[in-house]
């Protein structure tokens, strides 16, 4: 048939494999079968790719989406299986057990994966060599949005108000820790310390004098060679979701509650420890400038498809930082972003339909631009 067939790539070499399935299994209940058709691959959480047959209906569990085999890893296979499946991608269909190649191409990727192996622009990058489309931010916003000095970097020239920070790299803090901490003690405790890449909460901590500040720089440090420190501010936390490419559109927004502060709240959305509030309840001038700025800050990473942008809104005067902006957020039917746009009067299937579509169009934007290689 002409149906638009996408590629789902889930698992990874990650903590998030089990969320990242998760999201994998209502992602692949939520599309629409008539217009689309799925193939699975899910990569283990030692890194080999495993394929799967073409999909016309939704799968009921994820122990259907890891393919396993009786014996565990299918036998004979390692990580260079990679080189088959990326052949598949862009050429023929490989499936379940080595079988059928009906010559039809994938139209569009899905990549559902976290962390140093797929969200850094690694698989965004693999996807651009096979000369496939695929949803969601490109190979440059994908690893700005990873490190966060470099994300800092990008909305500070966009003139985006953020909190005071500092970062060093190991090297630094080896040679002259007097230096670091001298320079970090200039935002004054409590700070919080964190390590540059990693979009989870790893490896994060609250100093309140300089023994704990030592102390949460060496934690840090073992999950990144560069290490940031935050100035406290008291402030709620307040995101917006932002759609689309050239001319991106902003949700609504929302606020996470932390546990101390949503006893008692008769809330909608909960989610684990934190509770979801949609919309948020701000001023509409907070909510118009907040929504700008989540704007501003997509297009200040170069974003495309899709990122979730993070706010500090400051308790004593009002004022708003941006905190982080999240080109892969949590993405089941109850993640902050896809309910975000449910009060924005955007299912998760039209959701899905409007990402594969900006996909595509952004797709079909670069085919068009001449990179010199012409005869
Ligand atoms: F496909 C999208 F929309 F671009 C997309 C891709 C990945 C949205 C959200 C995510 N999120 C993630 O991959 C995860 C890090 C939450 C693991 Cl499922």
């Amino acid at each position: 048939g002409n149906k638009i067939r996408v590629g789902l790539v889930y698992g990874g070499r990650s903590g998030e494999h089990q969320v990242s399935l998760q999201t994998a299994l209502a992602v692949l209940k939520a599309f629409d079968y008539e217009k689309y058709e799925l193939i699975p691959f899910y990569i283990t959480p030692k890194g080999q790719w495993r394929s799967g047959a073409l999909l016309n209906a939704p799968p009921t569990a994820v122990a259907e989406l890891q393919f396993s085999t009786d014996s565990g890893e299918a036998a004979g296979s390692n990580d260079t299986a990679l080189m088959p499946v990326l052949q598949g991608m862009s050429e023929i269909v490989l499936t379940e057990g080595s079988a059928v190649n009906d010559g039809k191409a994938i139209d569009v990727m899905l990549p559902l994966l976290h962390g140093t192996f797929g969200e850094d622009g690694t698989i965004q990058g693999l996807f651009e060599m096979a000369g496939l489309p695929y949803v969601g931010a490109g190979v440059l916003a994908s690893s700005v949005g990873m490190d966060k000095v470099a994300m800092k970097t990008m909305f500070a020239h966009a003139g985006l108000p953020q909190v005071a920070y500092r970062h060093f790299i190991r090297y630094e803090w080896k040679k002259d820790r007097e230096k670091c901490v001298r320079s970090v003690e200039e935002l004054g405790y409590p700070c919080f310390v964190k390590p540059a890449n990693l979009g989870s909460s790893v490896g994060v901590s609250k100093a309140r004098d300089r023994e704990e500040l030592v102390a949460a720089v060496e934690e840090a440090l073992r999950y990144d060679r560069k290490v940031i420190v935050e100035e406290f501010v008291d402030a709620r936390e307040i995101e917006v979701s932002v759609l689309g490419n050239d001319d991106p559109r902003a949700s609504v927004p929302g606020e996470i509650l932390s546990s101390n502060e949503f006893y008692d709240y008769k809330a909608k959305y909960i989610d684990g420890k934190s509770v979801m509030v949609i919309p948020a309840e701000v001023s509409p001038e907070v909510a118009e400038s907040v929504r700008a700025m989540a704007v501003q800050a997509f297009r200040s990473i170069d974003g495309s498809g899709l990122c979730r942008a993070d706010f500090f809104l400051r308790r004593r005067d009002g004022a708003l930082f941006i905190n982080e902006v999240n080109t892969l957020p949590g993405f089941t039917p109850y993640s902050m972003y896809p309910l975000m746009w449910k009060e924005s009067g955007v299912s998760y299937r039209e959701l899905l339909d409007t990402l594969i579509e900006l996909a595509l169009e952004r797709h079909a934007e670069r085919q068009s631009i001449d990179y010199g290689g012409g005869e």
